[in-house]
């Protein structure tokens, strides 16, 4: 049916902004960052990261300290790297990264014995030891801020977690694309950015108050599509309203699918763009009604949302009758 409404009211260009795929934070490589707090006290450490670098040169922090508390997780020289204190390339990827592609990287330190591994897509790249004795405090995202240089990075990233221990390479490998939900033992800090267009804060989900504030970020626009944690990305066809009627009608409009869907939402909108009826739909159903009973006479558009994909298509009934 999408093709038969090619035209588009203003209001849709609103509607498309409320639909969205998992988010993650974009930064601007410039002077965007996050600022995560000093309330850590880690003596042993993991930290993971989705990162989408967008290939600027420079120092690239993605989860990394300041220099009064300095730890760096970063792509400097076009590889992902990490340390504390100095020299902080105790561990460094062997490949370069690639531009444009999101790619998980995870880091663990242990206090004890000094040995920090690195971590790509879930698999060990490297290990080596560092002096043991480091306690990490303060983190920022995007920054590793000294005088008058941030040492910014450049691109996206997603799905941020802290651990105060040193996660097992069976664990990395088995949780790296999974959805967490902040609960999990041993997770301090954990921020998978579906705060979405307008918050000025990366909300820290464990619960233990390490929210991070953006800074100089534009709001509005950093809010970008992110990883999709959980299951591998099934390909599901768009969601497609094949056939509606009765058309025009007095009560309801009844709304055939292209395919079984497991949840959906059904809207109706004025013409002027307004939301006047919202229903949710449990499936599996291939077909799905809207009333319109109650509305005054005229045009409305009648949308059909998966809510597992926030995908979503529309068709424009004619409501007959004066109620
Ligand atoms: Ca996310
Ligand atoms: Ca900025």
């Amino acid at each position: 049916m999408k093709k038969l409404l090619l035209f588009v009211i203003p209001a849709f260009v609103f509607w498309s902004n409320t639909l969205h795929a998992q988010t993650a934070l974009e930064f601007d490589g410039v002077d965007d960052y996050v600022n995560a707090g000093n309330n850590f006290a880690l003596t042993s450490y993991t930290k993971e990261v989705w990162i989408k670098w967008d290939g600027i040169t420079g120092q690239n922090n993605a989860v990394s300290g300041d220099l009064s508390n300095p730890h760096a997780f970063w792509a400097f020289g076009n590889r992902m790297r990490a340390g504390h204190g100095s020299p902080f390339s105790t561990v460094i990827d062997p490949v370069e990264l690639v531009v444009d592609e999101w790619i998980h990287f995870a880091v663990s330190y242990d206090g004890n014995t000094g040995e920090m591994v690195l971590y790509k897509n879930g698999e060990e790249i490297q290990r080596d030891d560092e002096e043991p004795g480091f306690v990490l405090s303060q983190v920022y995202f995007a920054a590793f801020p000294v005088e008058d240089d941030l040492n910014i990075f450049g691109g996206s990233m997603d799905d941020v977690r802290i651990w105060d221990n040193v996660r097992t390479a069976d664990e990395v490998r088995d949780n790296y694309d999974a959805c967490l939900n902040g609960s999990e033992n041993g997770l301090v800090a954990f921020y998978d950015f579906e705060d979405g267009a307008g918050s000025d804060t990366a909300a820290d989900l464990t619960g233990n108050g390490n929210d991070g504030t953006l800074i100089d970020m534009d709001v509005d626009d950093a809010w970008v599509e992110g990883i999709n944690c959980g299951e591998d990305p099934v390909e599901l066809d768009p969601i497609e309203i094949t056939r509606f009627y009765p058309n025009p009608t007095r009560n309801k409009v009844h709304l055939r699918l292209n395919a079984s869907y497991d949840r959906l939402q059904v809207r109706v909108y004025n013409r002027y763009g307004f939301l006047v009826r919202r229903k949710n739909v449990h499936g599996p159903k291939d077909k799905v009604s809207a009333r319109l009973k109650r509305l005054r006479r005229g045009y409305y558009y009648v949308m059909v949302i998966n809510r597992d994909t926030w995908d979503y298509d529309y068709v424009r009934v004619y409501k007959r009758g004066r109620h």
